[in-house]
């Protein structure tokens, strides 16, 4: 098949460990996966929807473009996840890095691996502020919105 270049857009998270360390070891290697690549500053985030006390997020976004097919892009970035000895002990537990695909150009599905775009990238400060600071016109497929519209919106709620 084809390759076509898309961009894609990726949030990341830090709550456990060297949370800046792995950040940037993210960066680095996110260089390497994508061309183009913006990242977004790093912000402290109040831990959302998760059960119990956790240590503050660290939270950033990245923007970049590829040729990668997304379960390709998933694979890299759950392999990137592991380099930082990412464990799974139950939903939401705390994690050294997590990398989750938000949106792959204008591509929509849902697989057994993989939803796109991301579910939860609705209403969520910690991913769209800093995706709004690098990409604030990228558009969602699905509602049209851009990412910046998405986040005044989520404000006003
Ligand atoms: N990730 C979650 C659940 N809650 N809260 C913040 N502040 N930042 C996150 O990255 C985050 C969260 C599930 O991945
Ligand atoms: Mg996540
Ligand atoms: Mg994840």
């Amino acid at each position: 098949m084809d390759r076509v270049v898309a961009l894609a857009a990726i949030g990341l998270g830090s709550n456990l460990g060297d949370r800046h360390a792995h950040l940037a070891y993210a960066r680095s290697r996110l260089e390497t996966l994508l061309a183009n690549l913006r990242f977004s500053s790093v912000r402290e985030t109040d831990p959302v929807g998760v059960p119990g006390p956790q240590t503050r997020y660290l939270n950033a976004a990245a923007v970049g473009t590829t040729d990668a097919s997304p379960e390709e892009l998933l694979d890299a970035l759950l392999a990137i996840e592991q380099e930082r000895g990412r464990e799974r002990p139950y939903p939401n537990a705390p994690r050294t890095l997590d990398l989750d695909l938000l949106l792959v150009g204008e591509l929509v599905m849902a697989g057994e691996r993989l939803v796109l775009p991301h579910p939860r990238m609705g209403c969520r400060a910690f991913v769209l502020e800093p995706l709004a600071e690098i990409a604030p016109r990228l558009r969602h497929p699905v509602t049209g919105q851009t990412i910046g519209e998405m986040l005044a919106a989520c404000r006003r709620r």
